[in-house]
């Protein structure tokens, strides 16, 4: 593998959609997404991007999180997975017109997971590709469980692992947010911004952190914090950004300051 360590960046899904309706792209931001990564040229990166209002609305209506208890819900599974993979495809389009060579690695066909986690992982593939100087990018997916028959993985579960397995340098997390919070900013106006918070002042404000006002079966912020934590605890740093605001992500990428949040025990 070549030796720089990865960065894993998540594209939230409330940042490529419209959570508020359900099938709805936002293209123009995802252009200009792939417009940052590209000028930022950040080698051996990994994308892993949410679901927003292609994954979770159908999830949601099959209850495909909970698992298969009725055969009912198949056609939901196949459709959750194949939304995912439109919304994928809306992503890689806009990466590979932007020359950048990205490859779509498909979760459910390499992960397993019991009772919602990470249970196999094949993750030669990957390696291959960074090996190679690809640009691997994954998403949240409706991916087979060995004890609920399916589940729902969380992007944020994906990045973790990601990390934790890539030895990642640093993770960052693109939202529709400013960063951490101690109450949901999209509801409360007086909503703090915490710029840095160590592993243990995260731990201690975890009930604090605001939880997501729209369809989201993996959680919302809170959600992610939680998952982001084997990452966190292996040293990883997480920088959390608003990926909404232009420049934000290409920034980020060069390592330069951001109006954000760093969880980490570094200060930056
Ligand atoms: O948006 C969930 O991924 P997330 C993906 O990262 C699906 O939580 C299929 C709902």
């Amino acid at each position: 593998m070549s030796k720089a360590r990865p960065t894993v960046l998540k594209i939230g899904g409330s940042v490529i959609t419209d959570k508020s309706v359900e099938l709805k792209a936002r293209t123009d931001t995802i252009d200009r997404l792939a417009t940052e990564i590209e000028k930022a040229n950040v080698h051996n990166l990994i994308i892993v991007h949410g679901g927003g209002s292609f994954g979770h609305p159908r999830a949601q209506q099959y209850g495909i999180k909970g698992g298969l208890k009725d055969d009912s819900q198949k056609i939901g599974f196949a459709e959750t997975h194949h939304l995912m993979t439109v919304l994928n495809g809306l992503l890689m389009d806009a990466l590979i017109w932007h020359a950048i060579p990205a490859v779509s690695v498909t979760p459910s066909s390499v992960i397993v997971t019991k009772n919602g986690r990470i249970q196999s992982f094949d993750h030669a593939s990957i390696g291959k590709l960074l090996d190679m100087s690809f640009l691997p990018v994954l998403y949240g997916d409706a991916v087979l469980d060995s004890e609920l028959g399916f589940t729902i993985l969380s992007g944020d579960q994906l990045v973790a692992m990601l990390a934790t397995q890539f030895g990642a340098e640093r993770i960052i997390m693109g939202t529709d947010v400013d960063g951490l919070h101690d109450a949901d900013p999209k509801t409360e106006k007086t909503a703090k911004l915490f710029e840095h918070l160590t592993l243990n002042e995260l731990k201690g404000s975890q009930s604090r952190l605001g939880k997501s006002t729209v369809c989201d079966v993996t959680g919302g912020m809170f959600g992610k914090i939680v998952e982001l934590l084997p990452a966190l605890e292996k040293g990883v740093p997480v920088t959390i950004v608003n990926a909404t605001k232009p420049n934000n992500v290409y920034m980020a990428l060069k390592g330069e300051r951001v109006k954000g949040t760093v969880v980490g025990d570094e200060r930056c």
